[in-house]
């Protein structure tokens, strides 16, 4: 027990940085996809979880703080299996973590980039996290040495291995599924684009970005970047996108006045849930 705050163990010593690599991995794991279990369940399978889906290594003082921001709408199998599954998987870890579920609001067609910037900037504001995690909602990663921290100069793609794609990365440039950056290398590429509306081509934009700021991609091994995606039919609302194609040749033009610098939105609700932070937010629709 600590109290809370302080950074400090109930005992009043400063507690021993932990550990490199947390003793607690396993590797691989299975990853169940049957019928996912309630949310009270999964709380009750977490103890230590605080509301808003935070959490701290309660024996060590930990080196990462990770913010993961999940793009929302309709899809609570989805969410109740991640949970269920990243809960255990972070603490494992010995990771500070907080989840974030960005719950696009209304029917308009789905824009999970411009999700993923109201999601960091919410963030942000709650903690200085020294990493954020861009999820999809129905991936789960499938060895716990894939570790939800970020490289200290580059954007990480982490789902380099899909069992959707035969567990192997589609194409050379994928940074779909499960990435990670640094608020400083969020910044450098002028965060995501938000003109993204339906399937498709946003995380191509990303990584665009990614090489137009001056940095490049970095993976962990295939081997321990495998992820199981829950499978589903396409959404309703989130159709592909015929503009992609078009959008996509004008990156380079683009993403210095398209992305956190000209990003606007109204949170309609913020909530601690006993397993996750969730932001209902208004960000308008396909013009
Ligand atoms: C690509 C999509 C990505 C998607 C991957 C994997 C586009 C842009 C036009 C080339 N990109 O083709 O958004 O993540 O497939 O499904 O459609």
């Amino acid at each position: 027990p600590r109290n809370s705050g302080t950074g400090l163990p109930a005992s009043g010593q400063p507690l021993k940085d932990c550990p490199i690599p947390s003793p607690l991995l396993v590797g691989p794991v299975s990853v169940h996809l049957s019928s996912p279990l309630s949310l009270e369940d999964i709380q009750q399978r977490n103890p230590l979880v605080l509301p808003g889906g935070r959490y701290r290594p309660p024996d060590c003082e930990p080196r990462h703080h990770t913010a993961i921001v999940v793009p929302f709408r309709n899809r609570i199998s989805h969410l109740r299996s991640l949970l269920y599954h990243l809960h255990p998987f972070l603490q494992r870890q010995q990771i500070h973590y907080s989840i974030y579920i960005v719950q696009q609001w209304g029917n308009g067609t789905f824009n999970r980039a411009k999700l993923l910037n109201v999601g960091v900037r919410e963030a942000l504001k709650d903690e200085d996290w020294s990493c954020i995690f861009l999820h999809d909602v129905d991936l789960l990663p499938e060895n716990d040495h894939n570790t939800y921290t970020c490289h200290k100069q580059f954007p990480t793609h982490l789902s380099v291995a899909m069992d959707k794609f035969r567990y192997r990365l589609p194409y050379p440039q994928y940074f779909g599924g499960v990435s990670a950056v640094t608020p400083d290398q969020y910044m450098k590429m002028n965060g995501f684009p938000n003109q993204y509306w339906g399937w498709g081509g946003e995380d191509d934009d990303i990584a665009a970005r990614v090489r137009l700021s001056g940095m490049k991609i970095v993976r962990p091994p295939v081997a321990i970047g495998h992820y199981k995606m829950i499978k589903h039919k396409g959404d309703k609302g989130n159709e592909q996108n015929p503009r992609r194609f078009d959008l996509l040749k004008k990156t380079r033009l683009n993403w210095h006045s398209d992305g956190l610098n000209s990003l606007t939105y109204e949170l309609l609700s913020k909530e601690l849930e006993p397993l996750y932070t969730n932001l209902t937010v208004n960000i308008g629709e396909d013009p």
